[in-house]
C-alpha cells in the first residue's frame, strides 16, 4: 500500500450536498414568491417532514442549535443552576450562562462519554432547576436513570442531541425524551441545512411557546407576549434541508461501510479501541470515535493527532479541552479534576476520525495502516 501523504487534505467531514439544478429549481419558486423568512412554504413543508423523520409530536426548526438551545432553557423557565456534562461542545454550558445560569458539572460515563447518572444527584440542591445532556457523539444518555432523577427533584430535562439526528433507541425517536431536545443542522453533521437547528418536545403548549420566543415573542401585529429572540430558519435553508433529506439515506449507508471498515482494519490493534455499537440503538454515524490507551498503544493521542497532520489527515481532538477548563468556569467547585475523573481521562484519549461518505473503503484501511505504524513495536 503507498503510505505517502495524502494529495488532498482528508478533513474530519465533508457536507452533502444535493444536485445543484435541484437547489436552483427551488430557489427560482422561492424567487417567485418572494418570500424568504417569517415560516413560508419551504418552512412549512420541511417542519413536517422533519417531524416524520425524527418520529416525534413536535419539531420547532431554528437557524442554528446554538440559539435553539438557548429558546429551550427560557421556554422552560430555568434558573439558578443547571448540571451538565464538561465533555461536550462549548455551546453547551454557554447557553446556560446567557441566561444567567451557572453551569454545575457533572462527571462522565467511561463507556459512552455521556453524563454519568449514578453521579448527578450528589450534585442536586435548592438552587437546581434541569438537566442539560447531551447525546454525545449520537450516544444515547442513560435516559431512564435521568427522568427517574428529573421526576424524584422535579427538575426539567433538556437533551443537546446536536449529533444524534435519526438516533432511536429501541425503535423510539431519541427526541421524545426529556422536556425538550435540540438537533443541529451544521454541515459538519451528516445531515444538514448549511446551519440549522431543530428542537423538539411533545407538549403542544410548549412548542407553542418555542415558538413565540424564536420569533421575539410576537404573538400578533397587536400584542408582544415573551421576551423573545430571532431564531427563525429561513426559507433557503429550508429548501436545502428538504433536499438534503433526499440524499442523507444514502451518505448513512456508505458512512455505515466506512465505519465497519474501520472496525475491521482496527480490531486487533491492542491500545485502540473504537466508540460502540449497540443493536437497540440507530446509529447516527456522526462521528467516527477512536480512544488510545497510551500504555498499550505506547503513543498519546496528541501525537498521533500531530503525526497524522503530516500525512494531511486532519483529526479533531473533541472535546478538548474541557467546558469545565474555560477561563471563566474553571473556578467553579465542580470544575475541579477530582469531580471529573473519568472526562478527565477521556478527552486526553479520544479522537474523531475522518468520516463522511466521499471517502473510500481504500482511503480508510490507509489511514488505518498509517495509524497502526505509529504503534511503538
Ligand atoms: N452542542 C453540541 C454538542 C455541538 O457539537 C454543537 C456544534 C452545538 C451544540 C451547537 O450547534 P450549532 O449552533 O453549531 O448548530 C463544528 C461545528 O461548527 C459545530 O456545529 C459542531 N457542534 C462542532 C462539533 O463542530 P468546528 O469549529 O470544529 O468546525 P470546523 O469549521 O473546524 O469544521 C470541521 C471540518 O468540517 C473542517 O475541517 C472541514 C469540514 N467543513 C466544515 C464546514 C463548516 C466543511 O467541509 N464544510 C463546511 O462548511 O465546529
Amino acid at each position: 500500500m503507498d503510505l505517502k501523504p495524502f494529495k488532498k487534505p482528508i478533513y474530519i467531514t465533508r457536507p452533502i450536498l444535493p444536485n445543484l439544478q435541484a437547489m436552483q429549481d427551488k430557489l427560482k419558486q422561492i424567487w417567485i414568491t418572494k418570500w424568504l423568512s417569517n415560516n413560508g412554504y419551504q418552512h412549512r413543508l420541511f417542519e413536517r417532514e422533519i417531524q416524520k423523520v425524527l418520529k416525534v409530536p413536535c419539531v420547532s426548526l431554528f437557524n442554528n442549535g446554538t440559539i435553539a438551545l438557548l429558546t429551550a432553557v427560557r421556554a422552560l423557565n430555568l434558573s439558578g443552576e443547571v448540571i451538565t456534562t464538561p465533555f461536550t461542545f462549548p455551546a453547551t454550558p454557554h447557553v446556560l450562562s446567557w441566561n444567567n445560569i451557572q453551569p454545575v458539572f457533572c462527571d462522565i460515563d467511561p463507556v459512552s462519554l455521556t453524563i454519568d447518572a449514578n453521579k448527578i444527584e450528589k450534585q442536586i440542591n435548592k438552587k437546581t432547576t434541569a438537566i442539560l445532556a447531551v447525546h454525545v457523539f449520537g450516544n444515547p444518555c442513560n435516559i431512564y436513570k435521568i427522568q427517574k432523577i428529573a421526576s424524584r427533584y422535579n427538575l426539567k430535562v433538556i437533551y443537546d442531541a446536536a449529533h444524534a439526528f435519526e438516533v432511536e433507541l429501541n425503535g423510539i425517536g431519541i427526541g421524545n425524551f426529556g422536556d425538550l431536545t435540540m438537533f443541529s443542522f451544521h454541515p459538519t453533521k451528516l445531515f444538514h441545512t448549511a446551519e440549522g437547528a431543530a428542537l423538539t418536545g411533545k407538549k403542544h403548549e410548549l412548542k407553542k411557546k418555542v415558538d413565540l420566543l424564536k420569533n421575539f415573542g410576537i404573538k400578533n401585529e397587536e400584542e408582544v407576549v415573551e421576551i423573545g429572540i430571532n431564531g427563525k430558519m429561513n426559507e433557503i435553508q429550508a429548501a436545502l434541508g428538504l433536499l438534503v433529506l433526499k440524499i442523507k439515506n444514502k451518505e448513512r449507508m456508505k458512512r455505515k461501510l466506512l465505519c465497519a471498515t474501520y472496525r475491521n482494519c482496527l480490531i486487533n490493534t491492542e491500545g485502540i479501541s473504537i466508540l460502540g455499537e449497540e443493536s437497540n440503538i440507530k446509529n447516527s454515524y456522526q462521528y467516527l470515535v477512536i480512544r488510545i490507551d497510551q500504555k498499550k498503544f505506547g503513543r498519546s493521542r496528541n501525537f498521533i493527532y500531530s503525526k497524522l497532520k503530516e500525512y494531511n489527515i486532519f483529526t479533531r481532538k473533541y472535546f478538548y479541552p474541557l467546558c469545565s477548563n474555560f477561563p471563566y468556569y474553571k473556578n467553579h467547585k465542580s470544575s475541579g479534576s477530582k469531580n471529573l475523573p473519568e472526562a478527565t481521562k477521556a478527552v486526553e484519549e479520544v479522537l474523531s476520525m475522518p468520516f463522511y461518505g466521499e471517502l473510500k473503503v481504500v482511503d480508510i484501511e490507509k489511514i488505518c495502516t498509517i495509524l497502526k505504524n505509529l504503534k511503538t513495536k
